[in-house]
């Protein structure tokens, strides 16, 4: 039974007291352990006398102290009943399942914890609350509907002008595509690139004879949904999901169960090369039209879109950019990684599919949000590397290509030089889906 820390936070607690008594000139000379001490028991203190704001605003203040362990699960605890209490029912839930999950035990104060969410889930206000949110997210979905019932597809968009740019879609349900240009860019990094690895060369002009399509977007979860729906497509089980700051094996994990919260219009993730591969067949089927995976040389086409920075128009990251390690995933995960985004950009595990700004070929998150699985097999340096923009098909083929990096990693590992491998059967909650899909049809440049 969990009912206080432990008995040496007891005695601790009484200590903290005293501490807390004395002049206030003692509190600064505290060590950050003795001082996480003293407001840990006076949060335990002010609970014992329902002293609701100020169990709050002691929290506030232990969640300030720099500590590599996450707050006691016992804090979360108090922290649920006091905003319960406070009349913060919504706000209660979060830290009340945290306690739950993490509590460890089926104690007393575990049984309470669980009374505490039901009736934190069943005020009137949480009800209300959750309508909103189901109303805002209708709206998202109502506006994104309207927007794709509006697109052409490709036929009816190849007569109407130039289609360079230009979106479409070849069927209601199918995924927004863009048509990029016939071109060539220079594949690879200079040296001189901050982060760059020396696989990322020797730089070499790759051409492009014709135009090709690229969804606009990662691959969604609807997406994803309905094409297993549709081909009743069974999975094997268990992904690679982060948690507590390290890749578990989490058998029970899989793409609508990633160990984060996502919607319909998230980006797919735990899915393998060989899901990837059965998604595009299954659409090129659905469709008639040639889908698959962008080959590596298509990815950093698309990526650069024209530029030769670091990032797509930038050589220094900005928030503006993607969904990479920030603050906000330092504050989440507790870990400060120097390398990380030093800027929020309000997501510490994947965003919404286009919640950033769009690169200059109008594609979003090419860089970070979920790593995208690429056509070609693994070799160390573009040295045999095909010369017309196509997959490899030497090299290591039991691994495949993963670009653009992903909400767990640096700004450096989502550039658009930046490569990677990973085998073709694993599944982790960080790599998704982006698709090519070829024309043939004369295009008006
Ligand atoms: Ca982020
Ligand atoms: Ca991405
Ligand atoms: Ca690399």
């Amino acid at each position: 039974m969990r009912t206080s820390f432990t008995s040496k936070s007891i005695s601790v607690s009484a200590l903290a007291l005293t501490l807390w008594l004395s002049p206030a000139n003692t509190h600064a000379q505290l060590s950050d352990e003795a001082r996480f001490d003293m407001l840990s028991g006076r949060v335990e203190l002010a609970d014992g006398d329902e002293d609701w704001p100020l169990v709050l605003e002691t929290i506030i203040e232990l969640n300030d102290i720099e500590r590599d362990e996450p707050l006691p699960p016992m804090l979360s605890f108090f922290e649920g009943k006091a905003l319960l209490r406070a009349g913060q029912a919504y706000a209660a839930l979060a830290p009340l399942a945290d306690y739950i999950e993490r509590a460890g035990s089926e104690g007393e104060v575990y049984h309470k914890a669980l009374a505490f969410y039901d009736e934190a889930d069943r005020d009137p206000a949480t009800r209300q609350h959750r309508a909103e949110e189901a109303v805002e997210q209708q709206a998202v979905i109502d506006r994104r509907n309207a927007e794709l019932n509006q697109l052409p597809d490709f036929e009816t968009l190849a007569e109407t002008g130039t289609p360079v740019g230009s979106s479409f879609h070849d069927c209601e349900d199918c995924p927004e595509m863009v048509v990029l240009p016939a071109g060539e860019f220079s594949m690879g990094s200079r040296r001189s690139e901050y982060g760059r690895d020396s696989d990322e060369g020797p730089v070499r002009t790759v051409p492009f004879a014709s135009s090709f399509a690229v969804g606009k977007y990662e691959i969604s979860v609807g997406e994803f949904e309905r094409f297993v729906d549709d081909a009743h497509y069974r999975m094997s089980e268990g992904c690679q999901t982060w948690a507590d700051n390290v890749w578990t094996d989490e058998r029970s994990a899989t793409w609508q169960d990633p160990g984060h919260i996502q919607t319909a219009n998230h980006p797919v993730t735990c899915v393998s090369w060989d899901d990837a591969q059965a998604y595009v067949d299954w659409l090129s089927g659905h469709t008639g039209e040639r889908y698959r995976l962008l080959s590596e040389a298509e990815w950093e086409y698309a990526a650069r879109a024209g530029s030769d920075h670091a990032w797509s128009g930038n050589n220094d990251w900005d928030c503006q950019l993607g969904n990479v390690a920030d603050d906000a995933f330092s504050d989440e995960v507790g870990s400060d990684n120097e390398d990380r985004a030093e800027c929020d950009d309000d997501h510490y595990s994947p965003a919404p599919v286009g919640s950033f700004a769009p690169n200059a070929f109008g594609l979003f998150d090419l860089h970070g949000n979920v790593w995208e699985w690429t056509l070609d097999c693994w070799a160390n340096d573009y040295r045999r590397a095909p010369d017309n923009g196509g997959a490899r098909r030497n090299g290591d083929c039991t691994r495949r290509v993963q670009r653009g990096g992903s909400w767990l990693d640096t700004p450096q590992v989502s550039r658009s030089a930046n490569r990677s491998s990973i085998g073709l059967t694993t599944k982790t909650s960080s790599i998704g889906i982006r698709i090519a899909r070829e024309i043939d049809e004369n295009i008006v440049e």
